[in-house]
């Protein structure tokens, strides 16, 4: 297991403790250590095997809902097999001590497999959805996924409307209240953290410039440069389960 550069590890945990309110917006490679296979990944990925304008946009739904409904079906299957990774848990633990201590971490995240919350952390902002409730295209109506038989897809609510999942399909404006929490917090904070992210979906990808122009410090978790790094302060390259519990403990939030 490679150890990350104990140098950055200093700065980024030097420049969190001289915070008080951090935003941190996490992408695929948060939970790509739990076994779910990130997007862009070229062997890997989920867009390698499928066509994003196939499956994760309305006219697709609208195209053929069997076989989107099937698809996202599968990835919650996938999503509740998974257990939360030390890079979660890490997440909700900074999270804790930056609360105790009067301040906040407010976590930003393109991920709706739901396992941050699983990790512990609170009040996440959910800025793509969820694949936890679906909503019924008739009524509007929000259903637990456990509620939900899943025996004919695409699916349908008791009002007899198909269902979906409360996803943000590309095309598709950003839920309004996770919305203007992000870019409060992008905007109120001293720090912005981007992890496992590729950067490449907006409006974003442009939460770190809100930040930035702010004149918050900025940094970086990823595996691989992107197109970010050049642009942080401080770039941590290496997996995110194995960076952010050094992080935490450098901080002293474990
Ligand atoms: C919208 C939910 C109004 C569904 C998702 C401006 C310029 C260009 C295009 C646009 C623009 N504004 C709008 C657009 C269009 C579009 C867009 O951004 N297109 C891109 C592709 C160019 N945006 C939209 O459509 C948005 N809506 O703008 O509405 C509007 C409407 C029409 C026209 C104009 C405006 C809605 C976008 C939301 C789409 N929904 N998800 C689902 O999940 O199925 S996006 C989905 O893909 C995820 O949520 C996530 O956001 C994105 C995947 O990105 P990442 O999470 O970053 O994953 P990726 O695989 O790319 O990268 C993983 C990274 O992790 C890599 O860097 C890797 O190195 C790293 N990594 C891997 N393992 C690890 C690791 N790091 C650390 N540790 C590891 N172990």
């Amino acid at each position: 297991m490679e150890r990350p550069d104990p140098a950055a590890v200093a700065r980024l945990a030097d420049t969190l403790r001289s915070a008080s309110n951090v935003a941190v917006l996490t992408g695929a490679g948060v939970s790509a250590e739990s076994g779910l296979a990130t997007f862009r990944d070229k062997e890997e990925g989920l867009w390698s095997k499928y066509d994003p304008m196939e499956l994760a946009h309305i006219d697709a739904f609208n195209r053929d809902p069997e076989l989107v409904t099937r698809w996202y079906h599968w990835r919650f299957t996938r999503a509740r097999e998974c257990e939360p990774n030390a890079g979660h848990i890490a997440l909700a633990g900074l999270q804790h001590w930056f609360r105790s201590r009067g301040g906040d971490l407010a976590l930003i995240t393109q991920n709706v497999d739901g396992l941050h919350q699983r990790g512990g952390a609170a009040d996440v902002i959910e800025i793509h959805g969820t694949i936890l409730t679906w909503r019924c295209l008739a009524t509007g109506a929000h259903v637990e996924l456990d509620e939900i038989g899943f025996d004919t897809f695409p699916p349908s609510s008791d009002a007899g409307g198909l269902l979906r999942p409360n996803v943000i399909w590309f095309g598709e404006s950003l839920p309004p209240e996770a919305l203007e929490a992000a870019e409060q917090a992008s905007s109120a904070c001293d720090v912005f953290v981007s992890i496992g992210t590729s950067g490449m979906v907006w409006p974003t990808a442009g939460f770190i410039e809100e930040a930035k122009s702010r004149g918050a410090a900025t940094a970086e978790i990823n595996l691989e440069p992107t197109p970010m790094t050049d642009q942080v302060d401080v770039s941590l390259l290496g997996p995110s389960a194995v960076v952010l519990p050094s992080v935490a403990e450098a901080v002293g939030a474990t």
